[in-house]
């Protein structure tokens, strides 16, 4: 299999996740500053233009982060899982990286591609800078809610690391580089993401 990387915390999600789950993943860089994910070869593998995505031996290409994760978990080495060994805890893992996704991640994301990111992202997408500034207010009210929620809990689902911490994790750290960094009164998700940040996995 061949991983299309590039900059960015979507990519990196991939080789953290990569890391702790313990697959090895071959990859190749795409330019993504430079716009080569949103131009004939790239959209050939992923028509989102969007990165990463990683192609199969047969041809077959994933996208899409949480996908991708999930393919990596159900094909890496017995004995450890990030995703869940019962159907239980792979449900709760779904729930909250769906939640963190849609509620958090997409808003924090949108919210800088409308402002800070508006050069780069007007020629690609839809962009809707008015929106900017609430985007922004409802991923930090969907982390303020969180943090209540994860009360005396080491991660996201209890004492199960997973995917879903990953995912947040990256994610915060991107917020801190994108002007929208942890408000220091969530002190569960702070705890979280130095926990986080303290793996070697982090700086994959
Ligand atoms: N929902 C997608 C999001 C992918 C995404 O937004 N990737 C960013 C990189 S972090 C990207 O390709 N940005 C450049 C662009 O959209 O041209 C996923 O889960 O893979």
């Amino acid at each position: 299999m061949l991983f299309y990387d590039s900059v960015g915390p979507n990519p990196r999600v991939v080789r953290m996740f990569a890391a702790e789950r313990g697959v090895d993943l071959p990859s190749t860089k795409i330019d993504l500053r430079g716009g080569e994910n949103r131009q004939t070869p790239y959209l050939a593998k992923n028509p989102a233009g969007q990165m990463p995505c990683l192609e199969l031996d047969d041809g077959m290409v994933l996208a899409e982060i949480t996908a991708i994760c999930e393919y990596l978990d159900e094909i890496g080495p017995a004995g450890k899982t990030l995703i869940g060994s019962t159907a239980q805890e792979r449900a709760e893992t779904r729930m909250w990286v769906r939640r963190i996704d849609l509620n958090i991640i997409e808003p924090m994301a949108n919210g800088f591609r409308f402002s800070e990111g508006l050069k780069m992202f007007q020629s690609r997408i839809r962009v809707i800078p008015q929106a900017a500034d609430d985007l922004k207010a409802l991923a930090q009210e969907k982390l303020t809610w969180l943090d209540g929620l994860i009360a005396g809990r080491p991660f996201v689902c209890g004492n199960r690391m997973t995917l879903a911490d990953v995912l947040l994790f990256v994610f915060l750290d991107f917020g801190g580089n994108i002007a929208q960094p942890i408000n220091p009164a969530n002190k569960n998700i702070v705890a979280l993401y130095e926990r986080m940040k303290a793996l070697p996995s982090a700086s994959a």
